[in-house]
């Protein structure tokens, strides 16, 4: 049975993707809240293998020294979700938190790039692999007061490609994923608590569920071996665009 890494798993996209996988997949799912890390392998442990790390995607040593520290029956990786991500604050450029603007270059994209730096050694080697990217609507299109979002996620659409060009000859197959507004924890992330503008974001149309997407995760890395699925847009029927929503 191949082995899928998968970073976010503890909610929303992460978590959707380690519940549909795990009919074909051993699992190593990794997030910071150990608690939800715990519940989430309990459930899945009665349908496959699962091992949990816990590490902020931010901190370089700790991606290293977590994904080093796999048991030894967990270190040939064939598949990697790189989700873990989130929105921090919607503000204009000249008035959002710096902090706020590092959380996310440093989690949506240095993320990415200190956890496939990790893994890939453990999936060079099997000469074969697939790395699945969530990037977002927001890697596609800027919108008012998501600049430094949008730009952690164009940069995600560039690694994508990149990595496509540059891991053709080994045999890793790369994806990218880009959704648009899908319920999750996200934006009660984004508003740091406020439930009040988190369930705004998505009164009035029908936002996408996170299992929508975990569904076309597993169809990407279910083709065949000779299929490279590149890139996928997916959207609520009622969005048009980043910031067109028909609501009613
Ligand atoms: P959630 O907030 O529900 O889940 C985010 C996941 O990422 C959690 O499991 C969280 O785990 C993990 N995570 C966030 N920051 C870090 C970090 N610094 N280190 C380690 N893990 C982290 O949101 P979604 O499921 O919606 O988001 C998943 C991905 O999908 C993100 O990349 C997001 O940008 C993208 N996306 C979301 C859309 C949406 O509308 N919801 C649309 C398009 C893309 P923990 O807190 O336990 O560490
Ligand atoms: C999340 C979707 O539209 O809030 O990536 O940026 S959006």
């Amino acid at each position: 049975m191949k082995t899928a890494l998968i970073t976010g798993a503890t909610s929303g996209i992460g978590q959707a993707a380690a519940i549909k996988m795990a009919n074909n997949f051993r699992l190593i799912l990794c997030g910071r809240r150990q608690p939800r890390l715990d519940e989430i392998k309990n459930k899945l442990s009665k349908q496959t293998e699962v091992v949990t790390l816990n590490f902020d995607v931010r901190d370089k040593k700790a991606v290293f020294e977590q994904i080093n520290s796999l048991p030894e029956n967990f270190k040939k990786i064939d598949v990697l979700i790189n989700n873990a991500g989130n929105a921090h604050g919607l503000a204009p450029f000249q008035d959002a938190d710096l902090e706020d603007l590092e959380a996310m270059i440093f989690g949506n994209t240095m993320g990415v790039i200190y956890v496939t730096k990790a893994v890939l050694p453990l999936m060079i080697p099997q000469g074969n692999g697939h790395i699945v990217n969530i990037s977002s609507i927001a890697g596609k299109e800027v919108y008012p007061n998501g600049t430094t979002y949008c730009a952690s996620k164009f940069a995600v659409e560039a690694l994508s490609k990149g990595m496509r060009l540059d891991l053709l000859p080994l045999g890793i197959k790369v994806t990218n994923i880009a959704p648009g507004m899908v319920e999750t924890e996200f934006s009660m992330v984004r508003f740091k608590g406020d439930k009040l503008k988190s369930d705004n974001t998505y009164t009035g149309f029908k936002p996408l569920k996170a299992k929508d997407i975990a569904e076309s995760i597993y169809f990407a890395v279910m083709q065949p071996e000779r299929v490279q699925l590149a890139d996928i847009t997916i959207l609520p029927k009622a969005q048009g665009s980043a910031t067109t929503v028909l609501r009613e």
